[in-house]
């Protein structure tokens, strides 16, 4: 039975059809229907029917580490939340969600929260992700509104993106591009990014500017766009306000190029060339993402950016826009429903007039009346901040890994050790965050939760329900039903299924919606969708808001008709100047360290991590380096290297590149407690945030770069799932293998390593070989047969040559028996007809950087060729850039080799 989904990852929102027999998902197929995605999908959308299965999930509520059933749990709830309620008030207690849960969950939450428990502290992740854009769409268009949408990309003539890595993190969109771009020889990329990243792969033009340069660089453009009269004058008059001071501000900080340059650290000529296409371009896209969002000055970059788009008249029209991209799958739909602490419910904030009365009105059932905050809560930082002064003494937290996700990690960890009752509703049995729970729920996840989620442009789609959920897990909005009924609100949440609360959703959101005597007019206004029975939500096709009754089937681009949602109707130009640098070496930490994501993990890789051939692009959490700092470090390519400041440390993988900018690190967010030792970017940052978004600062840390000295590696097969034996003052690195768990591990030299396998593997090796005094040795352990674990042990440096062939490896734990042939094998680390693969590149078809490069010295001289022979990067096309590059190197060689 084939069923149509919605993919669980990124904003991009993809289709997905899912494969089901007798309870199983089989597999998984980009929707070739699907107006996201048109039937592709990438790597990790491809993957997700790999990632399912009980193992490893939460399947029945704990209390302090033991087993309840689900009354014992939900009764706890209710009890403890209303003894705080009573003893405290309601804004004793909070709630931290997630741009992960659907509409309806969403929807709920915030209904509970605010409405009923009358808290107005209830936040989400969507702070440390969305907060500045928002803040910047409210302050220029009056709402919260993508105006762009998808096509708007491929229309574009320009198309620049910035702080955005869309090749790894908005993959299918990337691609889009690609194909638009290739239908387009006019069309011209910009990519604006301190690290060449694979985006980079599509650029005319890259400008490697310095961290926090953004607002320079687009106050620069606005003041070139006024010098060389390329400004809309009928635009700027007619739908805007504050150009004048904007443009003042502007010339203040960047007159000229020359200044501009200098500013943004680039090359001048470069930079005139941005302008030039930029101010000459009306169908213009500026996409934006996290590299803008995640700053102390976020909100003002995003209005950097639409100041632009305004002064130019690129608004409104096919092609043209400032386009904030959405990270998690419902990132949208969280503001929809005013998830963040600073909103009210539907596109209304507590200021918007007679809105707190108007939410009020609605939520009220006969004989019970909501008790609403008169005014925003706290933001996510500032919650972790009541929870230190004790002012929060019960929190909920949905669907996010916060001891990995929010700034200052450790602080975090310690503030939810100190707070009474932390409750924490996930998937997953694992996660760093389930370690400070009082209380654990069980949610429902991806294949068997049913609701909506709304992607990048607004499109709502359905997320179905196709599997049961393991043992007693639940679905989110279900569990807070209950623990509202058991707290007296029962007939405020009366529920009989999603569709009921979807249409409750969109009855709000064209509640007293309108220009008439009583009502505001709000852009969100998805009341056609209102009444929609369990049939007809099963069959909602994909749609944009706003969808009413004078567009009944969506709306693609919003200020079409130059009208904006201000008081004025006008559109806002705001003045921003950059400020200071707030993130001033401290001390011995004094490298820049950036963060962000790599191209198959998702965030804090509980459910990539499941799937083994995701693991294989990038195994090990590590550390970019620039040449010049690594030598000045003393530390060098392949080694292990800790980064540290005031707050925590950070340990990983030195990878030597001119992709970064010198003086300037890299690391991966996605590593966690689970899966390496200290490998947590968050605990290095930074609690400072933007002050109008409250969005923290996460890339931008200073850190102290320093080898770590550890004599001796080794690669350990664990075929049990037990935990590898980790020495205190060690490293170890987790990778999940398709039959065996791989462990990494750094350690002080224990030879004799045939002691060691005995003390801390609980069993002697049957097989081994050992180079005395030299470091090295290779052993393994086989019972009736079967592989039970194998290791192999080399001097710091020496053991990743044999990384290569650890496939092979991994299937002979899959083997009923070992045979003799093989068992000699086993001890050289090889196959038989063994050709080291290398590191992986295409995760769909399992193709390594070795074997590609084989086939290019071969005669493969193109993409296109590499993917005839090996079929590399002919399915979701996410390593294509890596292919290229690849396919350029060679190409380099051979060059040198001729001159030479
Ligand atoms: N594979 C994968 N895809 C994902 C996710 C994932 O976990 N894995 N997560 C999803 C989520 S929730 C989100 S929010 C998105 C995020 O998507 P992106 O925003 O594309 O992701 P990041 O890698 O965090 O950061 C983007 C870039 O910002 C750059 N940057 C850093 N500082 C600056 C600066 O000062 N100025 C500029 N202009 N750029 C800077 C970084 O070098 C980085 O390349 O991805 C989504 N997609
Ligand atoms: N340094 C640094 N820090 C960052 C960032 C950065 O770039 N740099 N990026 C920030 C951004 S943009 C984001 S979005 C965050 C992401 O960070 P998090 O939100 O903390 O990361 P996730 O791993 O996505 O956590 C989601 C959790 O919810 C669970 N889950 C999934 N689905 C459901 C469900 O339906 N119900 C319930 N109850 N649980 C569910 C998963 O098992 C998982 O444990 O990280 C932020 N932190
Ligand atoms: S681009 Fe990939 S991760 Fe994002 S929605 Fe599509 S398939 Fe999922
Ligand atoms: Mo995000």
């Amino acid at each position: 039975m084939h069923e149509t989904t919605t993919c669980p990852y990124c904003g991009v929102g993809c289709g997905v059809v899912a494969s089901v027999e007798e309870g199983r998902l089989n597999g998984v197929e980009g929707d070739r229907d699907h107006p996201a995605n048109y039937g592709r999908l990438c790597v990790k959308g491809s993957a997700l029917h790999e990632t399912l299965g009980h193992q490893g999930r939460l399947t029945r509520p704990r209390i302090e580490g033991r087993e309840v059933d689900w009354n014992e749990a939900l009764d706890t709830i209710a009890d403890r939340l209303g003894e705080v309620r009573m003893r405290h008030g309601g804004a004793a207690i909070a709630g931290y969600l997630s741009g992960q849960l659907l509409t309806e969950d969403y929807y709920i939450a915030n209904k509970f929260f605010k409405g009923f428990i009358g808290t107005p502290h209830l936040d989400t992740n969507s702070r440390l992700c969305m907060a500045s854009a928002v803040a910047g769409y409210k302050r220029a268009l009056g709402a919260d509104a993508v105006p762009c949408c998808y096509e708007d990309l491929e229309k574009a003539e320009l198309v620049v993106l910035s702080g955005s890595n869309l090749a790894w993190n908005h993959p299918v969109l990337f691609q889009r591009l690609r194909t638009a771009k290739s239908r387009n020889p006019l069309m011209r990329v910009v990519v604006i990014d301190p690290r060449v990243t694979d985006t980079c792969e599509l650029a005319d033009l890259y400008l490697p500017i310095a961290p926090g340069s953004d607002i320079a660089l687009f106050n620069g453009l606005l003041a070139y766009m006024a010098a060389r009269g390329r400004l809309d004058r009928d635009f700027i008059a007619h739908h805007t306000e504050g150009f004048e001071a904007a443009l003042a501000a502007a010339r203040d900080e960047a007159a000229d190029i020359a200044t501009a340059a200098r500013r943004c650290e680039v090359d001048a000529e470069r930079l005139e060339t941005f302008y030039y296409w930029f101010a000459s371009q009306l169908h213009v896209v500026t996409l934006y993402s996290q590299g803008v969002n995640q700053s102390s000055s976020g909100t003002d970059r995003v209005n950097a950016i639409i100041n632009c788009h305004l002064a130019g008249g690129s608004i409104g029209l096919p092609g043209a826009g400032p386009f904030s991209i959405t990270g998690q799958p419902n990132a949208m739909g969280g503001r929809e429903v005013g998830g963040l602490a600073n909103q009210l419910a539907a596109h209304m904030d507590y200021h918007t007039p007679g809105a707190i009365d108007r939410v009020a009105r609605f939520w009220s059932v006969p004989g019970l009346t909501p008790t609403l905050p008169e005014a925003p809560g706290h933001k996510a930082l500032a919650l972790v901040e009541a929870i230190e002064r004790g002012e929060i003494r019960a929190l909920w937290i949905m669907a996010t890994n916060p001891l990995v996700s929010l700034p200052d990690a450790n602080r975090v960890r310690r503030a939810l050790h100190k707070c009474p009752l932390v409750i924490v509703s996930d998937c997953m049995a694992d996660s760093d965050t389930l370690g400070c729970a009082d209380i654990v729920l069980p949610a429902s996840g991806w294949s068997e939760k049913d609701g909506t989620v709304t992607n990048s442009e607004r499109r709502i789609s359905r997320q179905r329900g196709l599997l049961p959920a393991p043992g007693e897990a639940r679905h989110d909005w279900w569990i807070i039903c209950e623990v509202a009924r058991r707290m007296g609100f029962a007939a405020a949440f009366d529920y009989d299924g999603a569709h009921r609360i979807f249409d409750e959703h969109a009855r709000l959101s064209g509640f007293e919606n309108g220009d008439g005597p009583g009502e505001t007019f709000r852009l969100f206004d998805i009341s056609a969708l209102a009444g929609m029975d369990r049939a007809a939500y099963d069959a909602l096709a994909p749609v944009q808001w706003p969808v009413n009754a004078a567009s009944p089937r969506g709306t693609a681009r919003l200020f079409e008709s130059g009208r904006f949602m201000t008081d004025s109707g006008r559109a806002r130009l705001v003045a921003v100047r950059s400020r200071a640098a707030i993130q001033q070496p401290e001390g011995e930490a004094r490298l820049l360290l950036n963060s962000g994501r790599i191209r198959d993990q998702w965030h804090t890789m509980n459910r990539t991590a499941r799937a083994a051939r995701l693991m294989h692009h990038r195994s090990e959490p590590f550390i970019e380096v620039h040449p010049a700092d690594a030598a000045r470090y003393g530390v060098h390519d392949g080694g292990l290297a800790r980064l540290v400041n005031a707050r925590g440390d950070y340990l990983g993988r030195v990878r030597v590149t001119t992709s970064q900018r010198r003086g300037e690190l890299f690391v991966p967010i996605h590593w966690n407690d689970q899966f390496s030792t200290r490998a947590r970017a968050s605990a290095l940052v930074a609690a400072v945030c933007d002050p109008l978004s409250g969005q923290p600062e996460s890339k931008q840390a200073r850190v102290a770069l320093a080898p770590l000295p550890l004599p001796q590696e080794a690669c350990l097969l664990l075929g049990s799932d037990d935990k590898a034996p980790l020495a205190e003052s060690g490293w170890w690195c987790r990778i999940p293998m398709s039959h065996c768990q791989r462990w990494q591990l750094a350690l002080a030299n224990a030879e004799p390593w045939w002691e060691w396998c005995r003390e801390q593997l609980g069993s002697a090796p049957t097989l081994w070989s050992e180079d005395p005094g030299s470091g090295h040795f290779r052993a393994a352990r086989i019972e009736a047969g079967r592989l039970v674990w194998w290791l192999a042990v080399a001097p710091t440096g020496r053991l990743n040559p044999l990384l290569g062939e650890i496939g092979w490896l991994d299937d002979c734990f899959a083997l009923e028996k070992i045979e003799r042939e093989q068992r000699r094998r086993l001890l050289a680390g090889r196959a038989a007809s063994g050709e080291d693969a290398g590191v992986t590149v295409c995760s769909c078809h399992q193709v390594g950087q070795k074997t590609i490069e084989r086939a290019i010295a071969e005669g493969c001289l193109s993409v296109a060729a590499l993917g005839d022979r090996l079929a590399c990067g002919t399915r979701c096309g996410s390593c294509i850039p890596e292919l290229k590059k690849l396919v350029a190197a060679q190409a380099e060689r051979h060059a040198e080799a001729e001159s030479a």
